[in-house]
């Protein structure tokens, strides 16, 4: 019990000085993300790894970090993000299936989440 006390003493201490690093699961299923909330909140200097399963081919594009991933079916797809820049930044669907293995940058862009950092 003592131990137990201690713990949660040391762990209240170090998590405002470390930046700490947040793993997310996310689900797209019929072109739409499942069950996660459609902001995922971080701090400044976090890292914060989103990791994607789709049921069809899609291409991901984080706005303001300009970060893009292609997630195929069945295969889960990490997107590393160092939440250097605050702000809030869209998540977007650039296209599914062949759409998202095309070399060209397809018109309709959907906004699957949105990714809010900030101020340490
Ligand atoms: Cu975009």
């Amino acid at each position: 019990m003592l131990c137990g006390l201690l713990g949660l003493g040391v762990i209240a201490v170090a998590a405002p000085v470390f930046a700490q690093t947040a793993v997310y699961d996310v689900e797209i299923k019929n072109r739409q993300v499942q069950g996660a909330p459609r902001t995922i909140r971080a701090t400044q200097n976090d890292t914060v790894v989103l990791r994607w399963r789709s049921d069809e081919a899609v291409r991901l594009h984080l706005h303001g970090y300009d970060i893009e991933i292609a997630v195929e079916p069945s295969r889960v797809a990490e997107l590393t993000i160092p939440a250097r820049a605050t702000g809030r930044f869209a998540i977007e669907a650039h296209g599914f299936g062949e759409a998202a293995r095309a070399t060209a940058t397809p018109a309709g862009h959907t906004t699957l989440l949105y990714l809010e950092i900030h101020p340490r």
